[in-house]
């Protein structure tokens, strides 16, 4: 395969993104959301790129989740799991600290192995928005959970999170695991950012918008140059202090980052979905028949499929 680059991106742009995109035709057409306002969603989403849907997650629903990590902490050598801790990979079996100790860890893919995290993902709100986003069923390409804040600098997702066929095929859902404190490094997004010809994509070398192991660029220059972009276009942060099952979804082209966690004491428990759609995700991430064998979870129109690498499947107590 060639260079990613800009024309691609560009190509796999989603419908909403495109100068052709009628609304008033698009909703004549459109299946009526129940319980949202299909149109003030999309109004948010190409003029912000974000929307936010308050409450859309049930406390219990959660509270699930966080028991499958309390079981995952006291028994974390039953585990194959891959953590970040300070910046550094371990997997859960090998470490000797309390993954939720000072500065926190960062679990990935957790819907490989846990039900509750699977129906944290295929949360109703995202999954039917992020269907209209696609114009096709969205599928999980992999999760994080934070147990503090990430303190991560500004970056767009596509350049790290690219194992999809269609670069721009890309969206995120960010579910509040705990009423967030403006002290605990919230997250915070550039409305606007993703809009087409707002941000220069970023050339990591020989005109790639994607991070590759032999890039010629560090991910350390990606943050101050679209800070000089955010400035250029006079794009300002807003931050996200939601409650306790709120969810936030972003496009895959927005600025984002983890603000600075001023009161290191504080948690700020969240679970960040990653998405593309149908036809762009990796086939060598199926199992061969995995559709008619049943390798998968599919719920409010949205997908998780079983990986023919993961060992330590339905093993967590929202399994049983
Ligand atoms: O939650 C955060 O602080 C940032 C998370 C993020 O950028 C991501 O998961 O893509
Ligand atoms: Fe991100």
């Amino acid at each position: 395969m060639g260079v990613i680059d800009i024309h691609h991106l560009m190509d796999t742009a989603m419908l909403f993104d495109r100068p052709e995109f009628d609304m008033a035709d698009y909703l004549k057409q459109a299946p009526v959301p129940a319980d949202y306002d299909l149109r003030e969603k999309i109004e948010d989403w190409r003029e912000n790129g974000v929307v936010i849907f308050e409450n859309a997650v049930a406390p219990a629903e959660i509270d699930r989740f966080l028991d499958d990590i309390a079981f995952l902490c006291r028994e974390p050598k039953a585990f194959d799991l891959e953590i970040e801790f300070r910046g550094a990979r371990h997997r859960l079996c090998e470490i000797d600290f309390n993954p939720l100790s000072d500065t926190g860890v960062k679990f990935n893919c957790l819907e490989n192995i846990s039900l509750a995290a699977r129906n944290l993902s295929l949360n109703k709100f995202a999954c039917d928005f992020l269907g209209h986003v696609f114009q096709e069923p969205p599928v999980v390409l992999q999760s994080l959970t934070f147990w503090r804040g990430s303190n991560q600098p500004a970056h767009t997702d596509y350049p790290y999170v690219r194992t999809q066929t269609k670069l721009s095929h890309l969206a995120a859902s960010w579910t509040s695991l705990e009423d967030v404190h403006a002290d605990a490094g919230p997250l915070a997004y550039y409305p606007g950012s993703h809009r087409p010809g707002a941000v220069t994509p970023f050339d990591w070398g020989g005109g790639s918008v994607v991070l590759e192991p032999d890039s010629q660029r560090n991910a350390k220059e990606l943050a101050p140059y679209l800070h000089e972009q955010l400035a250029a276009a006079d794009l300002k942060p807003k931050i996200f202090l939601p409650k306790k099952g709120d969810v936030l979804v972003w496009h895959g082209w927005l600025v984002h980052e983890g603000t600075k966690t001023r009161n290191l004491g504080l948690t700020r428990k969240s679970y960040v979905t990653h998405f593309t759609s149908m036809s762009a995700y990796p086939r060598a991430h199926l199992f061969p028949n995995a559709l008619k064998d049943g390798k998968y979870t599919r719920r409010h129109g949205g997908y998780v499929f079983d990986h023919p690498w993961v060992k330590d499947e339905r093993c967590l107590p929202s399994w049983r």
